[in-house]
């Protein structure tokens, strides 16, 4: 263990000597290339800057770092909900049959693609989080999530070694990516409950991603299907998510 950690000191010292200048900027974005931490949103004018956070977060923290989390008395009172549930005529359709049609499919780059329902999720092993969610636009809340962890469903269907990122689809046109370091993480969720009830409609339901270590808007509700990838560059407008198209950068970390 001695060779990663020492190099990661190593690559640390290097971006924390060239934060202080635009000039810095370069060489940090080098050091980032050469060592795969180059976010899929890093092409735009604040390319370098996206390149920095994602590489300085990667290397500053370990890849399981925690989330703080919290006691039930700690949960909000209120829960703020951002968004309406999607419009698309299927969600619908599975919303009235109370999602008894619903599965998820994971397809991509995995040995055994499958797909699953929320009962067969729920027979997994269930995991509950009590952390804190912040939406870009300022306001916060706690809750308990319930759900399973993301990297028990991704060892079910055996992720290629040459694949990086998990794609999430969701019955909105929203849609996001983890990398495997997020996605194996212990308290990224598949998420199927929230406060002791199954997820409502309006939280994601019938299940939503839970990444408790970025913004909310990682989170992504109301999931359709799940694709694992080595490469971003063909979905959308190829910068990993929906977020970058609007201003906001792919990885969220807080
Ligand atoms: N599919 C989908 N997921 C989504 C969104 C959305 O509009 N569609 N909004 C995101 C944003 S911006 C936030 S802050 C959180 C809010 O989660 P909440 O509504 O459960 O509080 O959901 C995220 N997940
Ligand atoms: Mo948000």
């Amino acid at each position: 263990m001695s060779e990663p950690l020492s190099r990661r000191k190593m690559i640390t010292a290097g971006l924390a000597a060239t934060v202080t200048g635009v000039a810095g900027l370069t060489a940090a974005e080098r050091i980032a290339h050469r060592y795969g931490l180059i976010p899929p949103d890093s092409g735009g004018v604040w390319g370098p800057g996206e390149t920095l956070t994602y590489a300085a977060q990667r290397l500053l923290m370990s890849h399981h770092s925690m989330a703080r989390e919290f006691n039930r008395s700690d949960i909000s009172k209120a829960i703020p909900v951002s968004g309406e549930p999607p419009s698309a005529g299927l969600y619908k359709e599975l919303l009235e049959s109370s999602f008894r049609n619903w599965r998820i499919p994971i397809d991509g780059m995995v040995a055994r693609p499958a797909s699953f329902s929320i009962d067969e999720l729920k027979r997994m092993p269930m995991s509950s989080q009590i952390t804190h969610q912040a939406c870009e636009e300022g306001w916060s809340f706690i809750a308990e999530w319930h759900g399973v962890q993301l990297s028990h469903v991704l060892n079910l269907v055996g992720v290629s070694a040459k694949a990086k990122y998990v794609v999430v689809n969701a019955y909105d046109e929203n849609w996001d990516s983890l990398d495997l370091a997020d996605a194996f993480h212990p308290q990224t969720f598949l998420t199927y409950g929230l406060n002791g009830d199954d997820l409502s409609t309006r939280h994601g339901a019938p299940l939503r991603l839970k990444v408790a270590r970025q913004l909310g808007y990682k989170s992504v509700k109301f999931l359709s299907r799940i694709t694992v990838t080595d490469s971003l560059k063909n979905i959308g407008s190829g910068k990993g998510s929906l977020s970058p198209d609007y201003g906001y950068s792919w990885y969220a970390g807080i």
